[in-house]
């Protein structure tokens, strides 16, 4: 293995245990399930959560007298309980169950390896029976299979260090799950499982299924429960006989153990998850019970898992050293636990918190911005299939363009199943305990993060099969909602784009208007007019076919491709005192006191909390919440930037793009992840010399639950992906396009030194290292063409198997 590959946790804390749990989940692109204990099922300290990508139930709660709909990912039965305790005698218990709150807990370490993707715990307990005191060693390694996606296992060790006796052991699943991880959303309605059955199968299966009341998706898990006290004569160890206890909603098995000093009993649990979602399945329930049946041992499983993990690293190599290198792996770890090639298969989006928890109901929202530019270069097809989840739903963004008057499509600011706005009308302001009005479905910006991954996923992958035909789809109808949302002012000689809510979630409203939105948010403009370019670049670059076959069904003809053309050139982007406004009138309200803010209540990372609690409101303020504008420096190269500005007819030069930049650093709390991983990537860029501590803000963001006990309710997935492309993209200035990597390296005096592996257009294991002063780009022997670089003034080819080193210009 590597080195420096693993987190590790001293001593049992409850306090931490959820953020633990977030970041010890497990998971495989299909299904995950959080690090929580085997040995209990809830408690404050414990949230145990298994969540099956884009399976999602609807209910509706009644919340401060309103009548409230939400879809969550659903929080599925338990397959991790495993108890035990000492038994006198067969069925006579001698001591408590033990667990991390046992009173005898002597010692607790848990350590999650990253190569291996196994999560592996050391318990240590005494008791004491009529005077004596007794040892027990508890080692318990888990995994969720990277290579079967349907099934995960759980190892456990037991060693009994001065004494003989027996353990009863209860191994179970646990079908009393709701969703209950997000104490804000406790007011809702969160029991989302219904028709729940048990079942016995043959001396060690145990199965549980059930449906989601309202979606009905049918889940089944199946677990295999196998025990033996290790022969320490040699001879082939006897399973112990199993138990049945079945509840109306638990299956458990039960088993009473001899146990002595120097053999130490060994317990394996297999489990099987299927619904009916699954691609080629008809029967859950049958589906996981064969493939429990089926499924090797645990040592056997361990292999093929390994394996698996294996060649997944190899394609997302990453070499960045010290502690930023093994975070940035933990970063990586979780994406792919969330997005893998098995992610691939389904139909499913970006989940914005991984598949760790259960904030923001497992939803999908622009957050896929931050993901997909990494997913590119690595797993593009997974990306494709991203891409797929959001053009499947193309009709329903259609159709809610129409229900508010407008052409193309709408894409939801919150998509789940099907689609729809998954957005809430009203949330919980924690600090003052009152529901408020939730006008972020306004966001209507996350339409061109879905055409710019559409082009970006395009220019990485030369995927033109997709690009010409879902691609080109999806974007042509994203900028006909543009074209359609621009009025023209014919006082400004300008389209403007009114109402909406810009990245900055923290404006809704001008102060005191009855209507919510603000007028020609920057950001939402500057990316309207960069898509309905790249629209009018489809219409004149696609070839014939498959062109008019899609100009034709989208009933697109020149006339309309003309408007565009006018728009995408004449879009509005206000700005005052020399810098670009956020939106329209952002200069005119009123600047907060920062500095007094911060010495009343330290963190201000949530200020529109903390002003709402006052009686006040963030509209009222020059004060962002994460990067809105600054996010047109993430998204875009300066070259591009200008570009686009000056289509608009705009001069935005460097002076004004670092004038702007330094007037919204003042003004940002950063309370969303998202603003870090912005921050870091502009400011690096700028050579500005506060960048390292954004890109440090972002890279310990969910590490050190930066957001306040956020990162327990699940990862930031976007901020996750984000600092890896920070590195891929951000310090590199890689940009792809003509069939050439282009590099504009930024590298921090913090970050000069790291290497990593791409994949581009087909070909694999495309090297670049830079180092103080120097990049090294290498083609491995085994690709078939060479590959072009270019370096601000030189461009160079490398050829199979051969690399080539040359000098960076010196930083300014
Ligand atoms: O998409 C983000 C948004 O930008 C900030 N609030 C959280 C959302 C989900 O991650």
């Amino acid at each position: 293995m590597p080195e420096d590959w693993t987190w590790e946790y001293e001593g049992w804390d409850p306090a931490e245990e959820r953020l633990r749990e977030s970041l010890c989940t497990l998971g495989n692109g299909y299904f995950a399930t959080r690090g929580a204990a085997p040995e209990t099922t809830g408690g404050p300290a414990h949230y145990p959560g298994t969540y099956v990508a884009g399976c999602y139930n609807r209910l509706v709660s009644s919340v401060a007298g309103l009548s409230v709909e939400n879809e969550d990912l659903v929080n599925l039965p338990n397959w991790l309980p495993l108890r035990y305790r000492i038994a006198e005698t067969v069925d006579r218990p001698a001591s408590a169950w033990f667990g991390p709150n046992h009173r005898g807990l002597l010692t607790y370490r848990q350590v999650l390896d990253l190569w291996r993707g196994t999560l592996t715990r050391q318990l240590r307990f005494t008791d004491r029976l009529r005077g004596d005191r007794r040892h027990l060693g508890v080692e318990q390694v888990r995994l969720v299979h990277m290579g079967s996606p349907h099934l995960a296992a759980l190892r456990t060790t037991f060693t009994a260090e001065d004494w003989s006796g027996a353990l009863l052991i209860e191994s179970a699943i646990d079908g009393r799950t709701t969703n209950a991880g997000v104490e804000r959303y406790r007011e809702l309605d969160g029991h989302h499982l219904g028709r729940i059955r048990t079942a016995a199968e043959g001396p060690d299966i145990l199965r549980l299924r059930c449906a989601t009341r309202t979606s009905g998706i049918r889940v089944a898990l199946a677990a295999r429960t196998t025990a033996w006290p290790n022969a320490a004569d040699g001879r082939a160890p006897q399973p112990v006989p199993l138990r049945v206890r079945l509840g109306e909603r638990t299956a458990a098995h039960h088993l009473t153990v001899p146990i002595t000093p120097g053999q130490p009993v060994v317990v394996e649990k297999v489990v099987a998850l299927h619904t009916s979602h699954d691609p080629a399945t008809s029967d859950p329930d049958a589906a996981a019970l064969d493939q429990v049946a089926r499924a090797p041992g645990f040592a056997d499983l361990l292999e093929s898992h390994q394996a698996a993990w294996e060649r997944l690293w190899r394609r997302a190599e990453l070499d960045v050293s010290g502690e930023p290198g093994r975070i940035l792996r933990l970063h990586l770890f979780h994406v792919l636990q969330t997005l893998s090639p098995h992610t691939a298969e389904l139909d499913v989006g970006v989940p914005a918190r991984g598949l760790h928890g259960e904030a923001y109901r497992g939803h999908v929202f622009w957050d896929e911005l931050f993901v997909l530019p990494y997913l590119n270069l690595h797993f593009p097809e997974v990306s494709r299939a991203l891409l797929e989840y959001r053009h499947r739903r193309l009709p329903r963004a259609c159709r809610a363009a129409e229900q508010t008057g407008r052409a193309g499509a709408m894409y939801p600011w919150q998509s789940g199943s099907d689609g729809r706005e998954e957005a809430q009308k009203l949330h919980l302001n924690p600090r003052s305990g009152r529901w408020v009005a939730d006008h972020s479905y306004l966001q209507h910006h996350v339409g061109s993060a879905i055409a710019y991954n559409v082009w970006r996923y395009g220019q990485a992958s030369g995927d033109t099969e997709f690009l010409y035909t879902k691609g080109a789809e999806t974007l042509l109808q994203i900028a006909r909602f543009w074209a359609s949302a621009a009025e023209y002012d014919p006082a400004a000689h300008r389209y403007r784009i009114r109402g909406v809510v810009g990245p900055d979630e923290y404006h809704d409203a001008y102060p005191g208007a009855p209507e919510p939105g603000v007028d020609d948010n920057a950001y939402t403009n500057v990316t309207a007019a960069w898509v309905l370019g790249r629209a009018l670049e489809l219409a004149e670059t696609m070839p014939e076919p498959p062109r008019q076959e899609l100009f034709e069904r989208l009933g697109l003809a020149d006339e309309e491709l003309a408007g565009w053309e006018d728009i995408s050139r004449r879009v509005r982007v206000p700005f005052h005192a020399g810098v670009i406004s956020q939106f329209e009138g952002y200069g005119d309200l009123a600047e907060l006191d920062w500095d007094g803010y911060r010495e009343q209540y330290g963190d201000i990372r949530r200020l529109d909390r903390i002003l709402e609690a006052e009686g006040d409101t963030t509209n009222r303020y020059q004060a962002s919440k994460q990067a809105d504008v600054l996010m047109l420096g993430y998204l875009f190269p300066p070259a591009e930037l200008a570009a686009v500005f000056q289509r608009l007819g705009y001069a935005v030069d460097d002076a004004l793009w670092r004038a702007t930049v330094d007037y919204y650093l003042r003004r940002t709390s950063h309370g969303s992840t998202l603003s870090g991983v912005v921050h870091g990537w502009v400011l690096a860029r700028a050579r500005h010399s506060d960048a390292w501590k954004y890109c440090q803000e972002a890279l310990t963001g969910d590490v050190a639950d930066l957001q306040g006990g956020t990162t327990a309710e699940g990862i930031h997935l976007g901020a996750m992906a984000g600092t890896l492309d920070l590195v891929q993209r951000g310090l590199t200035g890689l940009e792809i396009r003509d069939d050439t990597l282009w590099l504009d390296p930024a590298p921090l005096p913090e970050l000069s030194e790291f290497g990593l592996t791409l994949r581009y257009r087909g070909q694999w294991g495309i090297g670049l290292r830079m180092k103080p002063g120097q990049l090294l780009t290498s083609v491995p022997e085994s690709n078939e063409a060479p590959v072009r670089f270019v370096l601000v003034d030189r461009a160079w080819h490398v050829t199979p198997g051969t690399e080539r080193v040359v000098a960076l210009p010196p930083a300014e």
